[in-house]
């Protein structure tokens, strides 16, 4: 047990140095390094212009931190996995443009019942939406944003607090 637990640290750091030693010979300890970098490296979030988003009855997204390429068609697809009415647990996905103040929009869209929880007066602040989808629904849009970081949130009555994220286009 105490030599494997020795031997991995040491093998790393023999296989660091034969890398910097001989970076242009050396191919196969490349190829090795390379073919484990994957499963120690796993980002939270990657670069990705399809998005698969999900919202689940105890109102939370499945991620809060969504990266995309800048000024490139983005495809996002929310679905709603929970099981509870749409009437009092009902999701949806608003992008807000940069500058928006979340909570005032928040706000406003808790009583915007009649246009799907989206204030007809902030509607200029939703970059892309989805509508509000029920138990086992989804919804795909497709949008393309300039770099910079925004806000999205679910807008569904005493969501948004919970359910809100970043996404950042570079
Ligand atoms: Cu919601």
């Amino acid at each position: 047990m105490m030599y494997a637990a020795l031997a991995a640290p040491l093998f790393l750091a023999a296989c660091g140095g034969n890398k910097s030693d001989s970076a242009d010979s050396d191919t196969t300890m490349t190829d090795t390094a390379a073919s484990t970098l994957p499963e120690v490296s796993t980002p939270s979030a990657t670069v990705s212009n399809t998005v698969e988003l999900t919202a689940n009855d105890q109102m939370k997204y499945s991620t809060t931190e969504i990266r995309v390429k800048a000024g490139e068609q983005v495809t996002l697809t929310l679905k709603n996995v929970g099981t509870m009415p749409k009437e009092s647990m009902g999701h949806n996905f608003l992008l807000l443009g940069g500058g928006t103040d979340v909570e005032a929009f928040a706000t406003k869209a808790m009583v915007a019942k009649e246009t799907d929880y989206i204030p007809a007066d902030m509607k200029s602040s939703v970059m892309a939406n989805t509508k509000l989808l029920g138990p086992g629904e989804s919804a795909t849009i497709t949008f393309t944003v300039p770099a910079g970081t925004y806000d999205f949130i679910c807008s569904f009555p005493g969501h948004y607090a919970q359910m809100r994220g970043k996404l950042i286009a570079e």
